[in-house]
Parts: C-alpha cells; sequence; structure tokens
C-alpha cells in the first residue's frame, strides 16, 4: 500500500522539557534530512539516533536528536522519523511548519495508528487497545489494555474464528463434493453439537466481559437519599476533597455533584444528588428530576439513610425503588446512634462526617465489582463495548443457525447464519471492517497518535 508522509506533533504543546514530532511515509528520512544538519540521515540505519540542528532557510530551529525507524520495523510498518525537540509553544509548531513545506501533510488525529492497522502490523483491537493505554487512570484499567495491546483480545477471537472456520470448511465440502464419500455428511447431529460448543465458549467470554467493562469504563456511582442523611458528606469524605456544600439545611444539594474516585484500581464515577423529597422550589424540583434520572441510569446505587432517626415514609419509599439493583445501603451518622435495623438487608454503617466505616464501604464496592479471581489470573477480558456488543450478535447468529438445523433447513441454509457470526468476529478484529467504522474510530485518537 502506498501512502503520502504525514506529520504530527505526538506531546502537549506547553511548558515542558520536550516535545515529539513524528513523521511517517517512505519520504519521511528524506524530507527530514532536508531540514536536518548534523550526519546524513539518508545513510544511518534503522533504530539509530542522531543529534543536530533542524534548519529550516538558514535559520536555526532547534537542536534535536532525531531517530530513525526504517520500513517494515516500525510503528506504522513505514518509515518513521522522530524530532525530539525541546518543549515550549513554538519550536514544534516551527519544525511541523518546515516539514510540511517540505512535502509532508499533516496527520489526522489517529492516523499513525491507522496505518499502523491498515499496514497489517496490528488489528483493530491492538489499535483500539492504544487508545485504552492513553486513557487509563488506574492501574487494573492499565493492565486489561495492555493485554489487548499485546494481542490477547485477538488470540481470543482467533481461537473462535478457527472453530467457526472448521465448521463452515466442513459444509462447505460436503455441498460442493455431495458425492465425496469421506466428506463428512453435514447432519443436524454434527452441526447443532459444535455450533453449541462455541455459543458456551462465546458466553463464557461474555459473563467475564462485565467485569471487564466496568473496570474500562468506570463504575457510574449515584447517592441518593432523601435530604441532610450525609450524601454530600459522603461524596466530600470519599473524594478527600470538600467538592460539595454540606450544610444542616435540608435541600442543600441541588445539581448533579460528580467526581472520581480510583478504588483499589476501580474506577468510580461519583454522583452526589439533590436529598429527593415533594418540594414546592422550583430549583429543587428541577435538582431532584436530575436526581431521579442520575438514579436510573447508574451501574452502583448508594442508598444513605441516617441512622440518628427512625426510617420515614421517604427512606422506605427508596428503599423499595432501588431494591432489584446493584445497591449497597448506607446507615450514615453512626455517631448518633443506630436506631435503623434493617431486616434481611445489608447495611454498612458509616460516619461521613466523622470518617469511620469508610474502608468497609470501599471493600463492599469492591466484593461487587472486582472478581478477584478474574484479574489475579490474567485472563483475557473483553471491555470495549463495541466488542462486546459484536461479540453478541455472532452469538446470536450462532442461536440462529442451530435453530435452522433443529428445524431441518437445508445445510446452505445453515451455513449462512454461520458466515454471519463469521463476519461480526472479524468486525471485531478488524478484518471485515467497513470503510466508516474504521474512520469514526480512528477519528476519536489524538493527534499524533
Ligand atoms: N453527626 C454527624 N453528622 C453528619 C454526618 N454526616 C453528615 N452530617 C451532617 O448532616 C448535615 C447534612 O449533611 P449533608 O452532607 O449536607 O447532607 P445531604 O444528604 O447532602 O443533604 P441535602 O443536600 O440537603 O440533600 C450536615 O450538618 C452534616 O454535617 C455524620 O456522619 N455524623
Ligand atoms: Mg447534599
Amino acid at each position: 500500500m502506498l501512502f503520502d508522509t504525514i506529520a504530527g506533533i505526538a506531546t502537549m504543546k506547553g511548558y515542558s522539557a520536550l516535545n515529539v514530532i513524528r513523521v511517517s511515509g517512505s519520504d519521511a528520512i528524506q524530507i527530514v534530512n532536508r531540514l536536518f544538519v548534523g550526519k546524513n540521515l539518508d545513510s544511518q540505519p534503522t533504530h539509530s539516533v542522531s543529534y543536530g540542528h533542524i534548519v529550516d532557510d538558514s535559520i536555526v530551529i532547534d537542536e534535536v536528536l532525531v531517530s530513525i525507524f526504517r520500513e517494515p520495523k516500525s510503528f506504522t510498518a513505514e518509515n518513521v522519523v522522530e524530532i525530539s525537540t525541546h518543549g515550549g509553544f513554538l519550536i514544534a509548531d516551527k519544525i511541523l511548519e518546515s516539514l510540511i513545506k517540505n512535502g509532508c501533510r499533516i496527520a489526522e488525529p489517529g492516523e499513525f495508528t491507522k496505518r499502523a492497522y491498515l499496514n497489517g502490523r496490528i488489528d483493530l483491537t491492538q489499535a483500539e487497545s492504544i487508545m485504552d493505554v492513553v486513557n487509563a487512570k488506574t492501574m487494573t484499567q492499565l493492565t486489561l489494555a495492555n493485554q489487548g495491546l499485546s494481542g490477547q483480545v485477538k488470540t481470543l477471537i482467533a481461537d473462535l474464528q478457527t472453530d467457526l472456520l472448521t465448521l463452515i470448511a466442513k459444509i462447505e465440502v460436503n455441498i460442493d463434493y455431495p458425492e465425496y464419500d469421506d466428506a463428512i455428511v453435514m447432519t443436524n447431529d454434527i452441526i447443532i453439537p459444535q455450533t453449541t460448543d462455541l455459543v458456551t465458549k462465546i458466553e463464557a467470554i461474555l459473563i467475564k466481559s462485565n467485569t471487564g467493562k466496568i473496570i474500562r469504563d468506570g463504575i457510574k456511582t449515584v447517592i441518593v437519599g432523601k435530604p441532610n442523611v450525609g450524601k454530600s458528606s459522603l461524596l466530600n469524605t470519599l473524594l478527600k476533597e470538600e467538592k460539595a456544600i454540606v450544610t444542616e439545611i435540608s435541600g442543600t444539594t441541588r445539581d448533579l455533584i460528580e467526581g472520581e474516585l480510583n478504588l483499589g484500581g476501580l474506577l468510580l464515577k461519583l454522583i452526589d444528588t439533590a436529598g429527593i423529597r415533594n418540594t414546592v422550589d422550583l430549583v429543587e424540583k428541577i435538582g431532584i428530576e436530575r436526581a431521579k434520572k442520575a438514579l436510573s441510569e447508574a451501574d452502583l446505587i448508594l442508598l444513605v439513610l441516617d441512622q440518628s432517626q427512625s426510617l420515614t415514609e421517604a427512606d422506605k419509599d427508596l428503599l423499595e425503588l432501588t431494591k432489584n439493583r446493584v445497591r449497597i445501603i448506607v446507615g450514615n451518622k453512626n455517631d448518633l446512634g443506630n436506631s435503623v435495623n434493617l431486616e434481611n438487608e445489608k447495611m454498612i454503617r458509616v460516619s461521613a462526617k466523622h470518617k469511620i466505616g469508610i474502608e468497609a464501604l470501599e471493600n463492599e464496592v469492591k466484593r461487587l465489582f472486582i472478581d478477584e479471581g478474574l484479574l489475579g489470573n490474567n485472563e483475557t477480558i473483553l471491555s470495549n463495548t463495541r466488542h462486546i456488543g459484536k461479540l453478541k450478535e455472532a452469538k446470536n447468529a450462532l442461536l440462529e443457525a442451530i435453530n435452522a438445523s433443529k428445524n431441518a433447513y437445508p445445510v446452505d441454509m445453515v451455513e449462512i447464519d454461520l458466515k454471519k457470526a463469521w463476519e461480526c468476529l472479524g468486525e471485531i478484529t478488524g478484518e471485515y471492517g467497513s470503510d466508516l467504522l474504521i474512520s469514526t474510530l480512528f477519528s476519536k485518537f489524538c493527534l499524533g497518535k
């Protein structure tokens, strides 16, 4: 494949020690060489670093180090040059300008990674993992992202593809050469069990992927309760920051207040809400509507009760409303007493104000969301919503195939469903990526990546 030569700044501009400008394409080395005063880059070996200056129109722009990676042993599998410059606001822009003047084109967001993919150096799951590596905020997120980057997701899908392809190939032989004695007759007795095995494998992957998705995207954790029970105090204590206003007045919080918490590798996206009650205050009313909406979208609900008083109707309504959700009941104001006792319900007793019992609360969150065994085993876990969605589609197509077999449809009809499943798997790794999908995915990358 032949592409033009692109250039982009791979680092953030601003007060930093260094910036890196990346150039990729068949002319990358020659173009940089025209601006470089130092050794002749054309004759430098791959994976070498040269010291010199970038000079344009006899004006020295900066003292730089230039790394050369010759095709195919580079990130994009093309000739790549990385210019390390001093940091700051001007230098990198000026060098980029000179590169453009000399025949480069400015890279689009994600274009370097896109080339790595288009040149077959990485598959789509690895490309997507690069973005996850960049976006990781906790070590667990990073571990998952690195699994994808090293090709574990690719291998996981490839194993399924191999099984499926074997099955499809057997059917094809049977359709093409029905007279072959040794071609296995694809009776339902063969198609149904083998397809069922595949569905079982996919289901096992999908079950684990719940944990993966939550690790990757963070847990949307909504703190709810009636007014004045200490929701905002709990948010502040968890975040170790006075983020929300706390007063003894009921109805203090009006809008949603958000903060992020790294809990032993789990990312919690905490949202404090307005206390839920009947009110005539217009602003508070809107706040309560927002609280209810956040509640409906939560992955985890922290339902806060005030232990210094007995339960009110408002508390009971909220207990009922959230009973089938993933929730933790938090008995706050433990320092003032414990008038609340729930039958058959676990309640974590804390004092948000005095920071008591917080660790127990955090442990409960971990217990609910981290399958320790899963992460410890270094098993491959799918976490990307797109991958999970496509795998579910593949599973559904396989179920259709089983159904068609059971209804004694001809094998070539069954094969259509199996091929659909095959395509879904291919879309995960990018073998079947549509142009639109590919351009949308890479446009989410940062510049220079
Ligand atoms: N003694 C004691 N007081 C607490 C505790 N937690 C919160 N409070 C007090 O309870 C009052 C209400 O606290 P907030 O955190 O504002 O309660 P809230 O649920 O956010 O209230 P709204 O925003 O009005 O819904 C404040 O005076 C807090 O200092 C606690 O654990 N013990
Ligand atoms: Mg509040």
